[in-house]
């Protein structure tokens, strides 16, 4: 979501790399015979000859389109050959994918800072290495310049057929370029060069976008597909901008997008540059109305963050039309399924790049066939990542029942117990995120625990003394079973406790956890519910009925506020527990589970859909500005209520298409205090815009 950010610097070399038809080219690589054949990649369900998720560019031409189904594409195009995506569990595996994903990445990565932004993009910061170039090996000094560097596209240059070569050689070895210009014509070398080396390694094709930063280099990758790049020129962003629809650019394609275009007339983001800062403020915020300012003028400061690894896990599925879910049983069903492989990916994270994820996330898209309320999303829940696959699997149900009676509301909830009461749900995943490495240096992930016990004193009790206590604090010697007040809400942390949490070094995460004094007790969303007989009812019908595990939980969960007081003062010590009683169990999982453990208490559950702070709801400035807009506007963002700061971009990037764009649509813009450089470089060329 939109986050302003003053641009770092006027000459940075920002590339991105965008694989072409990168599941195709997975396929082709896999079976020869298809190189260059009209290609299509399907979904491994066989409707109507399945959906096509990746279409080769030979299939493009025919009109074959990834919207289109198996059927349909063959029709178009009668040659075509279809592929069905890997399948496991009843789903499709993509580990071919990413895998392929990461050889381009080790690659990639070899010339510069590298963030693997999803399974086939990546952002490449390409400064330092085109300063070296233009030191030692300037563009206008070379004797030959590969083809791959010519067939260049640059912005602003008219690419009028016969000689476009010619003046895209000429223009990347100007002696009287300015030194922006000539640090993007090294970034055009770099950038071929990486690309024609993943090309001999791994035989596949991508594109490029190189420009001064990453929102510029984004948009130009996809520019001149495939296997071509696109350099963007300081002086042809205006044009770039004042050309481009509104929708197109990244982040204003959903309701923000909509409402510029509905609310305020704009057609392209160069229309934006008509509104002042200000203006832009009082429609949407303080921060949605600098980014929008900033992004109207290509200004994006956001960094290439150093990441080859993915920062989340994933595992989702759909489940359209008749296939909906119909009842918790076939939830849990496929929920089991979906956790194992997120443990499997789990456990190799933690084997091979010694990384620990820490949240626990469950996303579903669901429908109430008697709702007149059809707007209300299912909301996605996050507890504290349990590593172990039955551990996930208990979290992930729990986390799927709560968002499941706040998506039905309690009454209905309970009515409906696992019978089908006119819900379905058509999409489900569960994601691993806030992922990281344990510190380099630390011999085994037991010496690394080992030492966080000596670095708080409160941890330095036998551990016999914690065994002890073990049964009383650890939910899962009580039989397995955790008990939801035993857990610590998430919300007993602040938003920012959380994010501060999280950003500091593993160690440092878990002295705070460890030491850090009790805050009063805040209730889930479960345990607060003003309906507790109710829900206690539905409790009883169900353990009455299936003797569903759940239940007992649940009920724990209702406990006396006694209880949770008692639990609450001693579940400081529980991951210390469970620490040490997983060390002497014998048991495999003890490592992972000691690795964890601290970090990830039972489930406390967080909503991702919490309001937005009052401060920066867009109506706050009403009084002051154009009041009839902003009602106007008000009343045609309902669904601007969801909070973001909850969700990670990467955590998306990792579903299933359809439920990232599902997950997308609900979310508001982000509203965050923010300062603007405004004499920046690319800002102050605009200036004199600012003030109308
Ligand atoms: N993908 C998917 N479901 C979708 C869209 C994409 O599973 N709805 C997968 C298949 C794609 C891969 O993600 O190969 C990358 O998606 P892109 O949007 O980058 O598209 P392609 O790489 O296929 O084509 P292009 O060359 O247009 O980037």
């Amino acid at each position: 979501m939109p986050v302003s950010r003053p641009e770092l610097s006027d000459s940075r070399v920002i590339a991105h790399v965008d694989m072409d038809c990168f599941y195709v080219q997975v396929e082709q690589r896999k079976q020869q015979s298809l190189r260059g054949q009209p290609t299509a990649v399907v979904q491994y369900n066989s409707w109507q000859g399945g959906g096509l998720i990746a279409v080769s560019y030979e299939a493009r031409k025919f009109g074959v389109k990834r919207s289109m189904r198996g059927d349909e594409a063959k029709k178009v195009c009668p040659e075509i050959h279809l592929v069905q995506v890997p399948v496991a569990r009843g789903k499709a595996d993509l580990n071919s994918y990413r895998n392929a994903g990461s050889e381009v990445v080790t690659i990639l990565s070899r010339r510069g800072r590298c963030e693997r932004a999803s399974i086939d993009e990546v952002y490449l910061d390409l400064t330092i290495a085109a300063e070296a170039m233009l030191v030692d090996n300037p563009p206008e000094c070379l004797e030959t310049i590969s083809e791959e560097v010519v067939k260049s596209h640059v912005l602003g240059l008219e690419e009028d057929g016969s000689n476009a070569r010619e003046k895209v050689g000429h223009w990347l070895t100007r002696s009287d370029a300015s030194r922006r210009d000539k640090l993007l014509a090294c970034g055009a070398f770099i950038v071929a060069e990486l690309r024609l080396q993943v090309l001999e390694e791994t035989e596949f094709t991508c594109s490029a976008g190189i420009a001064h930063n990453k929102m510029l280099a984004k948009l130009a990758s996809g520019m001149n597909k495939p296997a071509q790049q696109t350099v963007v020129p300081f002086s042809s962003i205006c044009k770039l901008l004042g050309m481009l629809p509104i929708k197109k650019m990244k982040q204003l394609g959903g309701k923000l997008g909509t409402s510029l275009q509905i609310d305020l007339g704009v057609k392209t983001v160069g229309d934006l540059l008509q509104f002042s800062e200000e203006k832009l403020q009082e429609y949407y915020g303080v921060n949605t109305g600098s980014w929008l300012w900033n992004t109207a003028r290509g200004i994006s400061g956001e960094e290439v963050k150093e990441r080859l690894l993915p920062n989340s896990h994933g595992s989702g599925k759909t489940f359209p039309g008749p296939r909906a879910l119909k009842t918790v049983p076939s939830v849990e069903k496929w929920l089991s399924e979906l956790c194992e492989e997120l443990s499997e990916r789990l456990q190799f994270d933690l084997e091979q790049n010694k990384r620990i994820a820490h949240t626990l996330t469950l996303h579903a898209h669901a429908y109430k066939s008697n709702d007149i309320d059809s707007f209300k999303k299912f909301p996605s829940k996050s507890c504290p990542l349990r590593y172990g696959t039955s551990k996930i699997k208990e979290d992930a149900l729990i986390l799927f029942q709560a968002g499941l009676r706040e998506y039905l509301g309690l009454y209905n909830f309970k009515i409906s117990g696992n019978q089908n009461s006119g819900w379905g749900i058509t999409g489900l995943s569960v994601s691993a995120s806030k992922i990281i490495a344990i510190p380099s240096g630390t011999r085994s992930i037991m010496n690394y625990f080992h030492n966080q016990q000596e670095t708080c004193p409160q941890v330095k009790l036998s551990s016999e003394k914690l065994i002890q206590d073990a049964p009383l604090l650890s939910p899962s010697e009580n039989g397995g079973h955790m008990t939801l007040q035993s857990i610590e809400p998430w919300i007993s942390c602040s938003e920012e406790d959380e994010e501060t949490k999280h950003s500091l070094p593993l160690d440092r995460q878990l002295d705070k956890e460890m030491c850090k004094e009790k805050l009063p007790d805040k209730e889930t969303s479960i345990c607060s519910s003003p309906d507790a007989e109710v829900y206690r009812g539905w409790e009883k019908d169900q353990t009455e009925s299936n003797g569903d595990y759940l239940t007992e939980k649940i009920r724990d969960s209702l406990e006396s506020e006694e209880g949770k007081r008692k639990l609450n003062k001693e579940k400081g010590m529980s991951t210390i527990s469970r620490y040490f009683q997983s060390q002497n169990s014998g048991d495999l999982l003890k490592v992972e589970h000691a690795s964890t453990s601290k970090l990830s208490e039972s489930p406390s559950l967080s909503d991702h859909q919490s309001e937005p702070p009052q401060e920066n709801s867009p109506a706050r400035g009403e009084s002051s500005v154009d009041a009839r807009l902003c009602s106007h506007i008000k009343l045609k963002r309902p669904a601007w209520s969801y909070d973001i700061d909850e969700i990670d971009q990467d955590v998306l990037n990792e579903l299933p298409k359809q439920i990232q764009e599902e997950v997308q649509a609900w979310l508001r813009p982000q509203k965050r205090p923010h300062t603007v450089k405004r004499d920046s470089g690319i800002a102050r060329y605009f200036l004199p815009a600012k003030n109308k």
